[in-house]
């Protein structure tokens, strides 16, 4: 099935019409190099107790083992940086999860874009005097919750490079993106190009990791990432050697300090502002809340994914 780049342009402008800041086309190929990159990691174990992650191992490397027929990914980015600042001496949340979950925001807006696709008219093939509907189309959406690759396929499409912190940093809007794919039957006529890798020599954020989880170049090793402690760890305790910094719910240093990111470029989106009930919170204060508090400040966030057994397990590793 080809297309025109009419459909590409019209796929971008609704994209941008539901607010993503960048839109990218890959087509669908094996991820071979990136597949070994992944296997590597995995035997190093720097997934760490992430097991889900070797499950999905054949998909994320073909993705037509999730959509058969699949031709292209169209990769798309949500910015969402936000004014707020931390307090130095003030527990921190990653900026990610300072207001509502975008998993859930960002699925609304993928499916109206799918919805767009999927009803899209094809210009017929010269050979061919009928018109096609699209209803031929197929697409299939995910953001954060597929066996996908999600920074693999930014990178093939165009959206920005992966840099040494190992999240795909946009030359203009920097890091603060979120990441969500639709797969989708289409072939396109033109696909996007991978861009520059503008790091070079920088090594800041590397540095700048205080548990030394950037252990090379472009690679991370979740046991010692903050992030991976204070979400997805889900035993009782935090090791003792990590030190978590202030944070208490994810990790944003080594994104923080890298010169791409831009404090003057913020979202108008509300929905990722800082929930007025956590500005300025003390440690004691956070600690307080009881778990009815926890559930109901957190029930539209993604901060609820440690569970309030995390959050007193992360605010008690503070001390
Ligand atoms: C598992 C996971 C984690 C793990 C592991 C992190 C990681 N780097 O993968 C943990 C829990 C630590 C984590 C933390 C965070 N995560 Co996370 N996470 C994921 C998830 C679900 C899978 C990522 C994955 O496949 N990792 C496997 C490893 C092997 O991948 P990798 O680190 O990219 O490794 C590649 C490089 O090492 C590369 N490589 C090897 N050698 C070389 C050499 C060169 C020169 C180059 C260029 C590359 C290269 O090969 C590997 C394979 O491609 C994705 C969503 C998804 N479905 O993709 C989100 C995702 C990566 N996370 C995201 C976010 C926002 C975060 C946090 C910022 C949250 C926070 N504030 O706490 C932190 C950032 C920590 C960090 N520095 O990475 C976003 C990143 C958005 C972006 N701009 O890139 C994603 C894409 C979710 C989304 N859909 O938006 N995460």
């Amino acid at each position: 099935m080809l297309i025109d780049n009419n459909i590409q342009l019209s796929i971008r402008s609704k994209a941008e019409e539901l607010g993503f800041v960048k839109t990218g086309f890959a087509r669908a190929e094996i991820l071979e190099k990136e597949s070994d990159e992944l296997r590597q990691w995995l035997e190093l174990g720097y997934d760490a107790d992430m097991k889900w992650i070797e499950k999905g191992f054949d998909k994320r490397k073909d993705i037509r083992l999730v959509m058969e027929d699949a031709k292209s990914v169209i990769s798309l980015a949500y910015y969402y940086n936000t004014p707020y600042e931390h307090s130095e001496n003030l527990p921190k949340i990653s900026r990610y999860a300072w207001g509502k979950d975008y998993h859930k925001i960002i699925k609304k807006k993928l499916k109206v874009l799918s919805r767009f696709i999927e009803s899209l008219i094809i210009t017929p093939k010269p050979q061919n005097t009928e018109k096609q509907h699209l209803s031929l189309i197929k697409t299939k959406f995910y953001v954060d919750d597929g066996p996908i690759m999600d920074k693999a396929w930014a990178v093939k499409a165009g959206i920005g490079w992966q840099g040494k912190h190992t999240n795909i940093i946009n030359p203009e809007y920097g890091s603060w993106l979120f990441l969500s794919d639709i797969i989708t039957n289409i072939e396109f006529d033109i696909y996007d190009e991978p861009v520059e890798d503008m790091c070079g020599n920088c090594n800041i954020c590397i540095n700048a990791c205080p548990t030394g989880a950037l252990i090379d170049d472009y690679k991370i090793n979740s046991n010692l990432c903050i992030s991976y402690q204070t979400i997805e760890n889900k035993e009782d305790d935090i090791p003792g050697y990590i030190d978590l910094s202030g944070w208490i719910y994810g990790c944003d240093i080594c994104q923080d300090v890298c010169p791409f990111n831009h404090k003057d470029i913020v979202t108008d989106d509300a929905d990722f502002y800082m929930k007025e009930e956590l500005k300025g919170k003390t440690k004691e204060e956070l600690s307080a809340l009881t778990e009815e508090e926890f559930n109901a400040i957190f029930a539209d966030s993604p901060v609820k994914r440690t569970k309030y057994k995390g959050w007193k397990r992360n605010l008690k590793k503070l001390e």
